[in-house]
């Protein structure tokens, strides 16, 4: 499809569950030979297989709640989404949140509460989370938002509820752009090329800001942390087909840290845009994308989460295996609010 046409909108929501879903069997996994991702996956499509379905994790969980409150609200209330991320928190708390968040998520499920970022703040002494948990729940705004100059703000605030340190914020706001340009055929030719250089245009702006700098400051980080990773993202792709899964680990990581992470899931996405060595010829492009994220290791689910948002995005509904679709928890909600969202961001 077109810019922004339906069947990306329901791609970039369904596979970001999909990325979780299947991503969660290698979470925290040191190494993940190839051999062991492809026998999961060609596992989803025997049918006969028992292990049921896949259950989604904290990152769907969360987008769940970013999707309703954007939808209800028809737009960006921090009130609402606050409630709704501590809500589902109380109601099912075994989904793997981080170890610091659940603070913040039982401070958020307090009636008294006035300041609704105040107590992501209070995290880490102060220092607020730089974990990739805002960025996992990003995509949504991108979905509702047409304009980069909301999709900025709001994929901020809407981090912010629980990630109040820049380099966590920060990851979100990338993610968010990275799925926006991919949703208006970013990744498409010709425009390919200039994909990753917008990003990076766009993020000289958003980290030039104070607190972006003072927290790299804090955290011994160069002073644009994530354009210097898009850098690091480039100089790979240029290497083409000669660069090995541990150095894409050693340069741009695969940990919980969004700056460890969201550049990894783009270039994800950019590696897989062409058939690789080591991935079966049958694949399209989604579907490499999904198992090279998963043969990185480390914070699987939210690295495929994110890496299947900006995908799903650029390839739409129907380059994701129907079989893939039906073993994921929550994949069959996330194409009908796809389609409400769709619906909403043509609206505005
Ligand atoms: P978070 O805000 O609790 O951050 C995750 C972790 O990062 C924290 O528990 C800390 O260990 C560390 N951290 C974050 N900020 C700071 C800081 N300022 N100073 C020191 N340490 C810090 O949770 P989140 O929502 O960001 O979640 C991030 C990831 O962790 C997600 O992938 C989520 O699924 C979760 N998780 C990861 C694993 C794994 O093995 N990779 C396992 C379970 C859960
Ligand atoms: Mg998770
Ligand atoms: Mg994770």
């Amino acid at each position: 499809g077109g810019p922004a046409s339906l069947s990306r909108f329901r791609g970039a929501l369904v596979a970001a569950v999909l990325g979780d879903c299947v991503g969660g069997e290698f979470e925290g996994a040191e190494e993940v030979p190839m051999d062991r991702v492809l026998q999961h996956l060609n596992g989803l499509e025997d049918e006969s297989r028992g292990d049921g379905i896949l259950q989604y994790s904290d990152d769907t969980a969360m987008t769940r709640c970013v999707v309703q409150s954007l939808l209800t609200r028809a737009g960006f209330d921090e009130q609402d989404m606050a409630r709704r991320f501590a809500k589902e928190y109380s109601h099912s708390p075994g989904r793997g949140y981080g170890a610091g968040v659940i603070q913040v998520l039982r401070k958020l499920a307090s009636p008294h509460l006035n300041d609704v970022f105040q107590p992501a703040r209070a995290q880490f002494s102060g220092h607020g989370s730089f974990g990739n948990g805002g960025a996992m729940r990003a995509a949504p705004f991108a979905l509702a938002f047409s304009n980069p100059v909301d999709i900025r703000r709001y994929s901020r605030l809407g981090a912010m509820l629980t990630h109040s340190c820049s380099l966590g914020y920060n990851g979100a706001v990338l993610q968010a752009l990275a799925v926006h340009i991919s949703l208006q055929g970013g990744l498409d030719l010709p425009h390919r090329p200039t994909f990753i250089n917008k990003l990076i245009s766009e993020m000289e702006e958003v980290e030039a800001e104070d607190a972006a700098r003072s927290d790299s400051r804090v955290f011994s980080e160069s002073e644009f942390p994530f354009c210097d990773r898009l850098h690091r993202v480039k100089d790979l792709m240029e290497r083409n087909n000669s660069v090995s899964i541990e150095e894409v680990i050693s340069e741009l990581g695969n940990g919980i840290a969004a700056l460890h992470s969201v550049p990894t899931a783009i270039f994800c996405v950019l590696h897989c845009l062409e058939p690789r060595e080591g991935l079966p010829e049958r694949y399209g492009g989604l579907e490499r994308t999904m198992a090279y994220s998963l043969a990185l290791g480390g914070d699987t689910d939210t690295i495929a989460c994110m890496a299947g948002a900006i995908a799903g995005a650029h390839y739409g509904i129907d380059a994701i295996p129907q079989i893939w679709q039906r073993c994921c928890e929550g994949a069959e909600d996330a194409d009908i609010n796809a389609e409400r969202l769709h619906t909403l961001y043509h609206q505005a």
